[in-house]
C-alpha cells in the first residue's frame, strides 16, 4: 500500500494530565520511529469518551497531547500528528469490526474488567468494544508496529486476530501488525501503590508523576513514594517499589541496576527517591519549555492538526474503499 515505509501507528488518549508511565513506556519512544517508518501518531479522543468527560477539560487536553507529542520529540513535517475523530474513518471502521470481534473476545480483556470495576456507575457499550476501535485504528493504516506499553498488549493480540479473520474470510486486506514493548520501561507503577500500573485518571496525585509537574512537586511526590520497611537499593520481586524506581532512575540516567546498587549502597533510601526526582525533574524540563511555547501558540497547533487530520484521511480512505467492496457495501453515486 505505502510502498517506500512501513507503517507505525500509536495513540494516547486526552484523558488527563499525561504520566511518566505514558512518557516512558510510550511518548518517548516514538520518535525513534521517525526516518525509518511512515509514522501516525493520534491524540485518541474518541476512546477517551468511554469514561465521562468535562467538555472543555477534552478539548484543552485534546491540544495539551498534540503540544506535548511535539516537545517529546515529534516534528510535524516527518509524522502525521491528529486527532482521532477529525478521521471519521475511525469510527466507520470501528463499527465494521466491532461485527467481526466476538462477545467473548471482548469480555476476556482485563483493561475492560479493571475500567468497568473503577467506573461502576457507567459500564457503557462503547467502553466494552473500545478495543475494536483501537482495532480500527490500527489496521487503516495497514500498520507493521505499533510502540505501546505492556497494558496494551492483549489489544494488540485482539488486532492481530481480528486482522486476520477478516483476512481469511476477504483475503488479504490488512497488514498483521507487530507490538514494540519497550524493554524495561513498558510498566512504570503507581508511587503509593506500586503493585499497580501509573495511570493517568489515579485519583491519588501522590501515586502519578505527571510530564508538566513543576520540578519541587515532582521531588516531593518521589519523597513520597512508598518502599518498604528495609533501607537497601536493589531490584527484587518483594520489593516493588525500589524496583519501580530504578527502573525510572535507570531510564533517565541510563545506569544499569549494578550501577545504581553500587551508588546508593549504605545510603538509604531517602537519597535514592531524592536522587531519582531530580533526574527525572531535570530530563522532563525541556520538554515542559517547549510544551509551554507550543500552548501559547493555538492557530500553529490548529494547523499540525489540520493537515495531520488530512494526510491520514488520504491514507485511510483506501483502507475504506478496499474493506466496503470486499463487504459488499455500495458506494453511492456522484453527483
Ligand atoms: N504505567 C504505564 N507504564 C508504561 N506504559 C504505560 N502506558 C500507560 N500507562 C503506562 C502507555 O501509554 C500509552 C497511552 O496510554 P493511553 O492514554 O491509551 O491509556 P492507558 O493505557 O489506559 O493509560 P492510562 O494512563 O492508564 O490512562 P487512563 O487512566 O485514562 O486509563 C499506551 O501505549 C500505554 O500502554
Amino acid at each position: 500500500m505505502f510502498k517506500d515505509k512501513k507503517v507505525v501507528f500509536s495513540g494516547v488518549q486526552p484523558s488527563g494530565v499525561l504520566t511518566l508511565g505514558n512518557y516512558l513506556g510510550a511518548i518517548k519512544n516514538f520518535s525513534a520511529f521517525s526516518d525509518e517508518y511512515k509514522c501516525y501518531y493520534c491524540v485518541v479522543d474518541e476512546h477517551a469518551i468511554t469514561v465521562r468527560q468535562n467538555p472543555a477539560d477534552l478539548r484543552r487536553r485534546t491540544y495539551e497531547t498534540l503540544a506535548l507529542y511535539m516537545a517529546c520529540g515529534l516534528d510535524p513535517a516527518k509524522n502525521t500528528l491528529f486527532v482521532q475523530s477529525h478521521v471519521s474513518a475511525h469510527a466507520e471502521l470501528g463499527w465494521i469490526l466491532d461485527c467481526y470481534t466476538m462477545f467473548g473476545e471482548l469480555s476476556r480483556m482485563t483493561q475492560f474488567k479493571d475500567k468497568s470495576q473503577k467506573n461502576a456507575d457507567n459500564i457503557n457499550a462503547g467502553l466494552f468494544t473500545y478495543p475494536s476501535l483501537m482495532v480500527a485504528d490500527i489496521l487503516l493504516y495497514q500498520t507493521e508496529l505499533v510502540p505501546i506499553g505492556s497494558d496494551q498488549k492483549q489489544h494488540l493480540e485482539l488486532t492481530r486476530d481480528v486482522a486476520a479473520r477478516f483476512n481469511a474470510i476477504y483475503g488479504d486486506t490488512f497488514v498483521i501488525p507487530e507490538p514494540y514493548i519497550p524493554q524495561t520501561t513498558a510498566r512504570i507503577m503507581s508511587l503509593a501503590e506500586p503493585s499497580k500500573k501509573m495511570s493517568k485518571s489515579d485519583e491519588n496525585e501522590n501515586a502519578v508523576v505527571r510530564i508538566l509537574d513543576p520540578k519541587d512537586t515532582i521531588i516531593k511526590k518521589f519523597k513520597r513514594a512508598v518502599t518498604d520497611s528495609g533501607c537497601e537499593v536493589r531490584r527484587a520481586p518483594d520489593k516493588e517499589g525500589v524496583s519501580n524506581l530504578m527502573t525510572i532512575y535507570s531510564a533517565f540516567t541510563g545506569k544499569t541496576d549494578a550501577e545504581i546498587e553500587a551508588e546508593f549502597a549504605g545510603r538509604g533510601y531517602g537519597d535514592f527517591k531524592l536522587a531519582v526526582g531530580e533526574a527525572c525533574a531535570d530530563a522532563l524540563a525541556p520538554v515542559q519549555a517547549e510544551f509551554a511555547r507550543l500552548m501559547a501558540d493555538k492557530a500553529y497547533l490548529e494547523d499540525v492538526m489540520a493537515n495531520g487530520a488530512e494526510e491520514a484521511w488520504r491514507n485511510a480512505y483506501r483502507t475504506m474503499s478496499k474493506v466496503r467492496r470486499k463487504i459488499g457495501f455500495t458506494e453511492p453515486k456522484r453527483r
